[in-house]
């Protein structure tokens, strides 16, 4: 150690040996080496010091991608033609459903509270591609507000219950929760005047009915809320039940449609649909196919619904579900 070091030197050392995060500990070791003067006798120090305050940086480092890792759990980039959000109490079966339809492996648990973060996974349906998002349960004792964040960046929220464990009880209290952050499903036509306020198409998936000696409690449950506008789905992923009628009805309820692109003379590709939101127009499927199309479009012709097969019609003609659509131009 060099004698002749100022008193600041030390004072600065001092601060570094306080400092406790590696941040600060990086922040207080460039104020010390501004301390040490410049000569022969202080080149061996200044390096060691060097040396130390790229050791504690790269920790500095490591650290902030750690937090920043934590933060964008979750932050998942929307994918795939629609987000489907899937929320209900502990233990309804929401990990069960993504692990079935998608690639995504949630943990899935018969304790309660298994699930802590969302999971995306992918699905694709008959050509669809929907990005499902697994939650941690609503009754927890809290809700992220990253959680309600993420829930009104959906298209749609598939409300999950155990038919075998009180389900108006969850339903109810998935509800309240929901309204606590301002999320109210679509069809109570709530006014919208509040702009705090995100209303979402809602769809309620009525999971463990397992067989059929259980429709008798979902029909009771049914009945109770369909004459308040609520639509119920019976499924059980443990027997695969209904789970094929869930998905038709979901990508109905999205409002998206197929459409197959056909060349002059050739079979349609009916192995990659566009896919466009109800009520779009030849023009919006010209701009998918490619923005040549679009731009240079002379003439199209139809085959599908309400239409002669290969009908000539103009670019604002509205598309349906199944059409196969030649482009001319
Ligand atoms: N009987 C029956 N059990 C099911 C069905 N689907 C899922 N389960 C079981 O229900 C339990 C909970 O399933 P999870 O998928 O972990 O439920 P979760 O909603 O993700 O639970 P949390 O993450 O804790 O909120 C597991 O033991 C599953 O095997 C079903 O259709 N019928
Ligand atoms: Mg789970």
């Amino acid at each position: 150690m060099p004698t002749n070091l100022p008193p600041e030197y030390h004072e600065a050392e001092r601060r570094f040996r306080e400092a406790d995060t590696p941040r600060e500990k990086s922040a207080a070791l460039e104020e010390v080496l501004k301390t040490i003067p410049k000569h022969k006798g202080t080149d061996k120090l200044r390096a060691d010091l060097r040396k130390k305050l790229s050791k504690y940086k790269s920790l500095a480092q490591a650290a902030k991608k750690k937090i920043g890792k934590h933060e964008s759990l979750f932050h998942i980039d929307k994918e795939g033609n629609a987000r489907i959000i899937v929320l209900g109490c502990a233990n309804v079966g929401k990990s069960s459903l993504v692990s079935l339809l998608t690639h995504a492996s949630p943990d899935i648990s018969a304790s309660p509270y298994s699930t802590w973060s969302p999971t995306p996974g992918m699905m694709d349906y008959n050509g669809v591609q929907l990005q499902l998002l697994d939650t941690p349960a609503l009754d927890r004792e809290f809700m992220e507000p990253e959680l309600a964040e993420l829930i009104k960046s959906a298209d749609l929220v598939l409300l999950m219950l155990d038919l075998q464990a009180f389900p108006i009880d969850q339903f109810l209290n998935s509800l309240n929760i929901l309204e606590k952050s301002n999320i109210y499903p679509k069809h109570k036509n709530i006014s919208e005047t509040n702009s705090h306020k995100t209303i979402l198409p809602f769809v309620v998936v009525v999971n463990k009915d397992d067989g059929s000696n259980l429709d008798a409690e979902f029909d009771v449950l049914n009945e109770l809320l369909r004459d308040e506008g609520w639509i119920l789905l019976p499924v059980s992923i443990e027997a695969n039940r209904n789970i094929n009628q869930m998905m038709d009805f979901i990508v109905k309820e999205l409002r998206l449609i197929r459409v197959y692109a056909k060349k002059p003379h050739e079979e349609p590709d009916y192995s990659k649909p566009f896919v466009l939101k109800a009520g779009e127009s030849v023009e919006n499927f010209a701009e998918k196919v490619h923005k040549d199309f679009l731009l240079n479009l002379k003439s199209a012709r139809v085959w599908g619904k309400g239409v002669r097969d290969g009908q000539p019609v103009g670019r604002e003609h509205v598309l349906h579900d199944g059409d196969i659509v030649e482009l001319h131009i």
